[in-house]
């Protein structure tokens, strides 16, 4: 594959270099530790301390050099960490620096830290965690929305993070591929029949088409664009963002819908192994994180905008949209979650995966969900396809 002069992908002597000036002795030991669908990912370690360097490669890591991808995602990536790390103060890593050259990020290591997705497929204690995320989607959205920013403000800010090829991603993958027999989607022999009634699912078709619409249209904030709970790291005492590579100016809800839809796939995964009473966490932190929004909306909402309730019901029935698609697509897609997919035994697994497939669908069709009960039911208590 041809490159630009001055790219290389990294080898263990270029991520030493690049971390050294960040490390209080000279680096001692590099380890890559990327276990993402995109991009690599080293430590670096020396004189105790430690830093992140991560690299986009001109392709997509999880499928190889047979899908290509732009590099301008590691820009996308340290503009948009920069910007939430303004808008909400170390809730993300700290970047050190940028080097386009070499689409790469050094950052703060958050050692000791565990991916959210991880630390829920172990049932961990997360008291503040959905808290502290309602309230950076709301710091972070409506602060690069038109509601905070002035016209000419939030139209340079939009043209900074241009994405299409990330977006492109998102497009086929979450609005267009599980409803489709595509060549992209991971399906479970046993589960096929259901997938199959998805696709025959002229309803669920028709709204993964207009959300896809939506999101390739409204072009309300700068998004972060993947807000999964692969895309947060906790520890006992702290919540940080990472991952923002996809962001882009879209729709507020696509966002929260993401994170809801996460919350969802995880309550089924418990369910089906019988962890009755860390469900119930999982839909009171669905609860907490979707509160702390709404709270730190109307707290930043502008004084002189009579239309904030229906601004948050707007987004609230988007969501519930975007939280179908999503558990549609982590269930039959590309990259499914492994709190399902990780769940060793068929009979659960499968379980999990028709119900998810059903609440999925219940939540793209529904006539109305005006509430967090009605999301939460409709996406939990659906029966599975006959
Ligand atoms: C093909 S990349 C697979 C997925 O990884 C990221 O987390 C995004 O969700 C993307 O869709
Ligand atoms: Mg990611």
């Amino acid at each position: 594959m041809s490159q630009e002069p001055g790219y290389r992908a990294l080898d263990v002597e270029g991520v030493l270099r690049l971390a050294a000036p960040f490390l209080s002795q000279s680096p001692e030991a590099a380890e890559e530790i990327g276990d993402g669908n995109v991009n690599l990912v080293y430590r670096v370690r020396g004189g105790g301390r430690s830093v992140i360097i991560k690299q986009a490669l001109p392709y997509l890591r999880i499928v190889g050099e047979g899908w290509p991808l732009t590099r301008d995602r590691a820009r996308i990536e340290a503009e948009a960490l920069a910007l939430q790390w303004r808008l909400d103060p170390r809730r993300v890593p700290e970047l050190y620096r940028y080097d386009p050259a070499l689409s790469a990020l050094v950052m703060e290591d958050l050692r000791g830290y565990q991916v959210l997705r991880r630390a829920m497929i172990e049932r961990r204690e997360l008291p503040d965690t959905f808290s502290l995320l309602g309230a950076f989607s709301a710091r972070t959205l409506l602060g690069t929305s038109d509601l905070l920013l002035s016209a000419a403000e939030k139209k340079v800010l939009g043209q900074k993070f241009h994405n299409p090829e990330l977006c492109a991603i998102t497009e086929d993958l979450v609005f267009t591929s599980p409803f489709l027999d595509s060549p992209s989607n991971q399906i479970e022999p046993e589960l096929l029949p259901d997938a199959i009634r998805l696709r025959e699912d002229r309803a669920a078709r028709r709204e993964a088409a207009r959300l896809r619409f939506l999101f390739k249209t409204r072009a309300e904030a700068i998004v972060h664009g993947d807000l999964h709970t692969g895309s947060v790291m906790v520890s006992d005492t702290d919540t940080r963002v990472i991952d923002p590579e996809f962001a882009y100016p879209g729709p507020i809800a696509f966002d929260t819908g993401k994170m809801l839809g996460n919350l969802a796939l995880s309550y089924l995964a418990h369910r089906a192994l019988s962890h009755e009473e860390y469900g119930q966490k999982i839909r009171r932190w669905a609860f907490d994180f979707w509160e702390s929004f709404c709270e730190e909306a109307r707290r930043l909402w502008p004084k002189n905008e009579p239309w904030r309730e229906a601004f948050l019901s707007e987004v609230f029935s988007d969501s519930a949209r975007f939280a179908g698609a999503v558990m549609c697509r982590r269930t039959v897609g590309l990259a499914g979650v492994a709190d399902i997919r990780g769940i060793p035994e068929a009979a659960p697994r499968l379980r999990a995966q028709r119900e998810a497939l059903a609440g999925g669908a219940a939540l793209l069709t529904a006539r109305t969900v005006g509430s967090l009960d009605d999301l939460f039911g409709l996406a939990t208590e659906t029966s599975p396809y006959a």
